[in-house]
């Protein structure tokens, strides 16, 4: 899954339409560089950063969405709003990924009418509070219980099974110790049965361990990525989709015995 987020930070050189022209055009080539989905969302969900309004949201992600999904590519939002979520939906996206788990008003209901599958995620809090000293009994069994009740609540709300994903949330209300124990025990949420979706790419977590600034993070976030998949994860949301899809290739290739482009000898 490439990360793409169409926010000012991210692509503004002052104009709005050519902002959204190259936004599509990084989508597009998230897609040529190996990613199978493109997670597009207007909002960030970094600590402190500005909350924005539902039509600036709107505005910023449906056009992209839907430039994206008439060129064939599998899309999800990136939205807590149930009003985007719908559009959105109507504008081709088939997944919604809500770092609220869809607990905020109407969202469940926006995402049992729109027909699209989810990816519900733990957080700890709201992204405005949740590092002010998080704690647990034990990190992987209080994400995985709430994982698990999410997605109860999701299917007894009519979404069926085969439509839900669970996302640990790394960085959202957890220490770097939690990060860790989360990566490490990944297995565990796995065994729950749904697909896994993990996000660690460029996080702050790699960057206390590397030491280095959130530009410089390729290869930690490629090697977190890979340890997430060994561990079970089926969906891997990255900014530096071209180095983790040759790592996958490598991954696959000494797992399957076959390799993507065979070599001659
Ligand atoms: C929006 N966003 C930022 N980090 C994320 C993560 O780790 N998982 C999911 N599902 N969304 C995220």
């Amino acid at each position: 899954m490439g990360i793409l987020n169409v926010t000012p930070d991210s692509f503004s050189d002052g104009g709005r339409f050519h902002d959204r022209d190259r936004a599509i055009a990084h989508g597009r080539a998230m897609l040529d560089d190996g990613a199978d989905l493109i997670d597009v969302g207007g909002e960030s969900t970094r600590p402190g950063a500005a909350p924005v309004g539902e039509a600036e949201e709107l505005d910023r992600v449906v056009p992209v969405i839907e430039a994206l999904a008439r060129d064939g590519a599998i899309v999800s939002v990136d939205t807590m709003k149930p009003a985007v979520m719908l559009a959105a939906i109507a504008a081709g996206a088939s997944m919604v990924n809500d770092v609220r788990a869809l607990r905020g008003d109407g969202a469940l209901e926006a995402v049992a009418q729109g027909g699209a599958a989810v990816c519900l995620m733990h957080m700890r809090g709201t992204p405005a509070s949740m590092q002010q000293a998080p704690e647990y009994v034990d990190v992987v069994a209080d994400v995985r219980a709430f994982l698990m009740a999410r997605a109860g609540v999701c299917e007894a709300a009519g979404i069926a099974r085969d439509r839900i994903a669970l996302d640990p949330g790394f960085g959202f209300g957890k220490t770097q110790a939690h990060n860790l124990a989360l990566l490490a025990r990944l297995d565990e949420i796995v065994a729950l049965g749904y697909p896994l979706l993990a996000g660690l790419s460029r996080k702050s977590t790699l960057g206390a361990i590397t030491g280095r600034p959130q530009g410089e993070r390729v290869a930690a976030s490629v090697a977190a990525a890979l340890l997430a998949v060994e561990r079970g994860a089926s969906i891997v949301r990255v900014h530096d989709v071209r180095e983790t899809a040759d790592a996958l290739a490598v991954w696959r290739a000494v797992n399957s015995g076959e390799l993507a482009h065979p070599l001659r000898a």
